[in-house]
């Protein structure tokens, strides 16, 4: 089918929104386009946490130009009350007379905004290029759905699939623009998590550098309590936040240790490794991280894999040869037992940085849960 008018505008108010990704979660990038016979009249965006809504932002662009207008918005207008007034009062206020949205709005306090144009008088349309939106919002969707965050895994490795020489050595496997693009993906995650194995074999700092849109929380996973003290991780812990997530067997002198560097001491009881998990990812959840940057090793990656609870892979391939039986690849854990119990990336997108191919998108949903699409 080609794309009718309302879909070329909805795609203008995509790209829109996208300018809000790092500043605006745990909300919505939401992006707003006004139109009023054959003139885009006003355009906006949620730019940023508590900032205006696009909805406001676009009909203040248009002016007394909305009047009789269409308001193209990627989310359902709110009904409610928040930081700002609802959008939906803002519509009716500006004389539009129609209005596309692209998706009803998650949120319980916020939904109902069309219900609420339609008793106004408007003509509303809810539901169009809905998966699209569906995809752009994925990281938010989930947190509303199931109160955890987008867990978003990132790996670099050689042609042959090894993130390391079997001696373990692994700096540097892709290039200085693979590792800008890093970089940028810490910037706009609220959290990076790496294993206690990781945490002690590469001492690494997770930050991004140079600083992005926000600070993530450096998140280790660390059943014993084993990160160092003077580690680079602990010895900046007053400068960005690091969590140590431990288990039952952590010696309390340790965590003291990593308390007294100004870490946060994360406890799970759960005896059971995947439950910790499943416990740490509830956790964050209820901080409102949105996005959470799993940067391995192959242990944690495969444990979360094996979970089904990595949502979206950003792989860098280095076109570079290792070898070796004894050289590991980026997933440990079980993985799947069958070809067709294989998961794959949709709406694989993929680049080529200085001779590095980078390949990322969101990860299927296993077969047994059925459908293929994120959020
Ligand atoms: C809209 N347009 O641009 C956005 C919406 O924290 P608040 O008060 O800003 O409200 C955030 C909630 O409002 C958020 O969870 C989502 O349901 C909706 N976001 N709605 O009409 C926008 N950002
Ligand atoms: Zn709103």
């Amino acid at each position: 089918m080609p794309p009718t008018p309302d879909d070329q505008m909805l795609r203008l108010a995509f790209m829109l929104a996208e300018k809000g990704r790092g500043l605006v979660e745990p909300n919505p990038l939401v992006g707003c386009v006004v139109v009023h016979g054959d003139e885009i009249v006003g355009e906006g965006w949620h730019a940023f946490f508590g900032g205006p809504h696009a909805e406001v932002v676009a009909l203040k662009n248009a002016g007394a130009r909305a009047a009789g207008a269409t308001v193209y918005v990627t989310l359902e207008p709110c009904r409610h009350q928040g930081k700002t007034p609802p959008c939906t009062q803002a519509i009716i206020d500006s004389g539009a007379a129609r209005v596309v949205a692209a998706v009803a709005d998650p949120c319980q306090t916020a939904a109902g905004g069309a219900v609420v144009l339609r008793q106004a008088g408007l003509d509303v349309e809810l539901g169009v290029m809905e998966q699209e939106a569906k995809r752009q919002n994925a990281p938010f969707f989930k947190l509303i759905a199931h109160h955890r965050p987008w867990v978003i895994a990132k790996w670099a490795m050689s042609l042959d699939g090894k993130i390391a020489t079997r001696t373990g050595e692994s700096r540097w496997i892709s290039n200085a623009a693979s590792r800008r693009r890093v970089h940028e993906l810490r910037g706009r995650v609220d959290g990076i998590m790496v294993g206690s194995g990781t945490a002690q074999a590469d001492d690494p700092l997770l930050t991004a550098r140079p600083p992005g849109l926000r600070t993530a929380t450096r998140i280790v996973v660390d059943s014993r309590a084993s990160l160092s003290p003077q580690s680079r991780l602990a010895a900046t812990a007053r400068e960005a936040p690091v969590l140590v997530a431990v288990g039952p067997a952590a010696e309390q002198e340790k965590c003291r240790k990593l308390e007294q560097a100004g870490c946060e001491v994360w406890r799970c009881g759960a005896a059971e490794q995947s439950d910790r998990l499943a416990a740490l990812l509830d956790e964050l959840g209820r901080r409102k991280m949105t996005n959470v940057l799993v940067e391995g090793g192959g242990s944690l990656l495969g444990s979360l894999f094996d979970q089904n609870e990595i949502d979206e892979v950003h792989a860098f391939i280095a076109p570079r040869i290792i070898g070796g039986a004894e050289a590991i690849g980026p997933l440990a854990g079980r993985g799947v037992e069958a070809m067709n119990f294989a998961r794959h990336i949709t709406d694989v997108a993929w680049e080529q940085l200085d001779g590095d191919l980078y390949l990322h998108g969101p990860i299927s949903r296993p077969p047994e849960a059925g459908g293929e699409t994120p959020g």
